[in-house]
């Protein structure tokens, strides 16, 4: 039986009810970029990009996530103006086209804002907030859904030489200290999702404590969202390029699921719908299991 949402943890994007606290979601990943790190989802011309989004749509992703900037570690800054003439075309028809909420992976404001004009409802901000100073009030003007997400510096910097304290205790402290920032600029509660930001200026060894450890953010008591979708640490252990990392992928996004992700941010919706619907099933036994004993 499927739990049913506690009000501290329920989540919703521009007054849209997102029932992710029923089952995990599946956040569909459409690249609008020609550099991002997986080469299958990069999809520079908008046709292609939205063709992609509904196929995506097709194969059971429950929210879209269309990014115009790459991110993996090294990554040149794409300039504002070039960022929103990627993204709106494609924002702007799906908007037409889906009913699934639509979230746009950027760090700035004039982006967001463009994109939320033409029908988006969520930000996935991976800088948390701290890129642009304007972002949290354009977020907390259209009452939208935020992603606030772990990096260490910025997709420049990140991967030079991480270290941390602990890693799982420094991302819950800089979690909570991001939602404080985003709260006091008037954003609810109720339309915030943290995520660890796997990949985000870690090693091998953060990434893999991270996910094992994940229950330990449900303190939070915010929806988590997990990104593993075919990341270098999944390279690392399986000595396979991007292009063949989706058993990786897979394993990684079952134990996500058991430690309590909410929303898997995939390349490979339908394989991965399947392996959430089975990880779900077992996950969730052992919670009616408990609750009956
Ligand atoms: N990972 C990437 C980009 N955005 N956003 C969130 N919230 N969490 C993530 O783990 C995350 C993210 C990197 O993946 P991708 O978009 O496929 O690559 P690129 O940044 O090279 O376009």
């Amino acid at each position: 039986m499927s739990e049913l949402p506690s009000p501290c943890n329920q989540l919703f994007a521009r007054g849209r009810f997102i029932r992710c606290q029923e089952r995990p979601f599946i956040m569909g990943v459409v690249n609008v970029t020609p550099d991002s790190f997986y080469s299958g989802s990069r999809h520079i011309e908008p046709e292609r990009a939205v063709a992609h989004a509904l196929e995506l749509v097709e194969q059971g992703a429950d929210i879209l996530d269309v990014g115009a900037e790459s991110t993996r570690p090294g990554a040149m800054p794409v300039g504002e103006e070039e960022e929103r003439t990627r993204v709106l075309p494609v924002v702007t028809e799906l908007a037409r086209r889906v009913t699934v909420p639509i979230s746009v992976d950027t760090t700035k404001a004039t982006v967001a804002q463009a994109a939320l004009d033409a029908g988006a409802s969520i930000i996935n901000d991976v800088s948390a907030l701290r890129f642009d100073h304007r972002m949290a009030s354009v977020v907390a003007r259209f009452g939208a859904g935020v992603i606030l997400m772990h990096m260490k510096g910025t997709p420049l910097t990140m991967q030079q030489d991480p270290c941390y304290r602990d890693v799982v205790e420094d991302v819950v402290q800089f979690l909570k200290d991001r939602m404080q920032v985003a709260m006091k600029a008037g954003i609810s509660e109720f339309n915030i999702m943290l995520d660890p930001g796997i990949g985000f200026g870690k090693l091998l060894e953060h990434n893999l404590e991270l996910l094992d450890r994940l229950t330990e953010l449900t303190r939070l008591g915010r929806p988590l969202v997990v990104g593993p979708s075919r990341k270098s640490f999944i390279g690392q252990l399986v000595g396979r390029s991007a292009e063949h990392r989706e058993w990786g992928t897979a394993a990684a996004v079952a134990l996500a699921v058991d430690r309590g992700a909410r929303i898997l941010r995939v390349h490979d919706v339908a394989m991965m719908a399947d392996v959430v619907k089975v990880a779900t099933a077992i996950t969730s036994r052992k919670a009616s299991t408990r609750a009956g004993a």
